[in-house]
């Protein structure tokens, strides 16, 4: 694999969302030369991919986006909780006040990634017979590059239009009058459950465990009360981006939920409901730590939700009596008329717990509760999630071994930015940081500055190599599975544990705390990068 001489640079990074765009453009503040390489042929990451209809972020104004004030002062929303199309336009705007197109190669998805230990840099191939070198890897994938389609049987043989929901058809899909058959109820399986129900001929959703979908509480926004929220950005985006960090404005009760007296707990989460999505996550101290407290939020969830399924019959399907897992231990999805879409007579559920899938069908999906046919079959499967974007490709380190290989046994990073043996390589929003705990944006600034300085660093002390103590990131997957046995998060089969792909080892792989994330990145600089071999 022979580099092309005009794509040589100090530094790669691979992946333009929030993260890869932040370094893009600090990077060469800096004085870097860098370049940004994009499977995509557009700006966005996962909002380019997620093309899905009824895709929307789950974060409301003003925390989900960039803090810079260049940013955000001629930027102005339509909803609380934006749709796709507007976040990719708010990528296009940050583009236009960046100037970062012309340092960005689309359409370049990296096959092969290999460290020449001779050259102390990473030779990059792409599935068009491309090469770049670069001595700097930066991998900003994030979390969920990589789509997980299940092994159903007899997949192939659908001959309707089956499509996952991250690689939704550029074109569309006609979805108007049609069977629509969804497999999946996370976030995406809820969305596009709630915007094709009400055009569908019949839609038909297969559940194998339900979600707890929280009220989204969607509005929407005016320039000018936009205008005048934007006299308090700065304060509102310090606040965001301080401990306990990603949201300026969801913060738990730091009591226990059950020193809190009847009245006033259901006070606090009707309060919390009201103002809905990420409000009623953790309601409580301890809501994520302990059984009891847990069960106190989830009863109050089901009797909600309950409230609005007028089929009780569909009760203990969607909002089981116990919660066949802790509450806020798999990623809450947002929903607006998730639970009232069942009250149509074109929209059924297969609960395949009670029911287990046979087999897909030509023309549909066989389950022990017979035959549906489908014209039309959605995969909302979720993600190879954290992991996926690097073992999918021929990632190869210092003595040649692949990265799947590295992490056969289970992941270890030190302090989810690099990896033992792959030297010179960082990841942004990777294994084993506050991925998915921490806002895109957030993570992105904050994060991001600590992998600037940590460059800057190595630029100015000369150094050509940088490597990480195996037994530094043993000591933070021991962190990480302290995380699992002290919180409630083990005990659910989530795509944070890597219990949503079979056979893939189950350990904690987010921390659930960015505060704590980013105190650990701190202490780690402060005392000279431990951890870190530089040469
Ligand atoms: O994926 P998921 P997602 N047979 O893994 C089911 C972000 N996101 O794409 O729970 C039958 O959550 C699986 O069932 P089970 C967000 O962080 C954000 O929805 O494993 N069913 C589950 O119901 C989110 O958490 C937004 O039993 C099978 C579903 O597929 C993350 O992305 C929007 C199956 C997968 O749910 C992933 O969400 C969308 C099988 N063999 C995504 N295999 C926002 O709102 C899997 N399933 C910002």
């Amino acid at each position: 694999m022979r580099p092309d001489a005009t794509n040589s640079f100090d530094i790669v990074i691979v992946g333009a969302g929030f993260n890869g765009l932040y370094q893009l453009h600090r990077l060469r503040a800096e004085g870097w030369s860098v370049r940004l390489v994009e499977a995509g042929s557009g700006l966005g990451g996962v909002w380019h991919h997620n093309r899905y209809p009824g895709a929307r972020v789950d974060c409301h104004v003003p925390n989900y986006e960039y803090s810079m004030e260049e940013i955000w002062r001629d930027w102005n929303w339509s909803e609380r909780f934006p749709g796709r199309d507007e976040l990719v336009a708010y990528f296009d705007h940050i583009d236009e006040v960046w100037n970062l197109r012309p340092d960005i190669d689309f359409d370049t998805a990296i096959t092969s990634a290999r460290f020449v230990e001779a050259e102390h840099r990473w030779h990059l191939a792409t599935d068009d017979d491309r090469h770049y070198d670069c001595r700097w890897l930066v991998m900003a994938t994030g979390f969920g590059s990589a789509p997980y389609v299940p092994d159903l049987p007899g997949l192939d043989r659908f001959e309707g239009d089956c499509h996952h929901t991250a690689r939704w058809p550029e074109s569309g899909v006609e979805l108007a009058g049609r069977r629509i058959g969804i497999i999946g109820t996370g976030a995406s399986g809820v969305q596009v459950a709630q915007e094709t129900a009400p055009i569908a001929g019949h839609l038909t959703i297969f559940q194998r465990t339900p979600v707890y979908a929280l009220a989204m509480q969607q509005r929407a926004m005016t320039v000018e009360e936009q205008a005048t929220a934007k006299l308090d950005y700065p304060e509102v985006f310090q606040v965001r981006n301080a401990p306990p960090g990603s949201f300026a404005d969801v913060h738990r009760d730091p009591r226990k939920t059950l020193e809190v007296d009847e009245a006033e707990r259901v006070a606090v989460m009707e309060d919390r409901w009201a103002k809905g999505g990420f409000h009623c996550w953790i309601p409580f101290s301890d809501t994520l730590g302990d059984e009891a407290a847990n069960r106190v939020v989830y009863d109050f969830w089901r009797d909600k939700t309950r409230a609005r399924i007028a089929d009780a019959s569909l009760h203990e399907s969607l909002a089981p009596t116990d919660p066949p897992y802790p509450f806020g231990t798999k990623r809450p999805s947002l929903e607006q008329t998730f639970y009232d879409i069942f009250d149509r007579d074109n929209v059924s559920l297969v609960d395949l717990k009670r029911d287990p899938l046979v087999s897909i069908t030509a023309n549909g999906v066989e389950s022990e509760a017979g035959h549906v046919e489908l014209d039309v079959l959605v995969l909302a499967t979720g993600f190879d999630a954290n992991t996926g974007g690097f073992t999918r490709m021929d990632f190869r380190g210092a003595d040649g071994s692949t990265i799947g290989e590295a992490w056969a046994d289970g992941v270890d990073t030190h302090l989810g930015v690099a990896v033992p043996g792959f030297p010179n390589m960082v990841m942004l929003y990777g294994p084993q940081s506050a991925a998915s705990f921490c806002n895109g944006p957030v993570c992105a600034e904050l994060q991001g500055e600590w992998v600037i300085d940590l460059l800057d660093h190595l630029r100015s002390n000369d150094v050509t190599r940088f490597d990480s103590d195996r037994s530094e990131a043993e000591d933070w997957s021991d962190t990480m599975a302290m995380w699992a046995e002290r919180t409630l998060f083990g005990k659910a089969n989530s795509w944070y544990m890597g219990a949503n792909i079979p056979g893939k080892r189950r350990q904690l792989l987010n921390m659930p705390s960015s505060d704590l994330y980013l105190g650990a990145l701190r202490s780690c600089a402060d005392e000279n990068y431990r951890g870190f071999t530089f040469g």
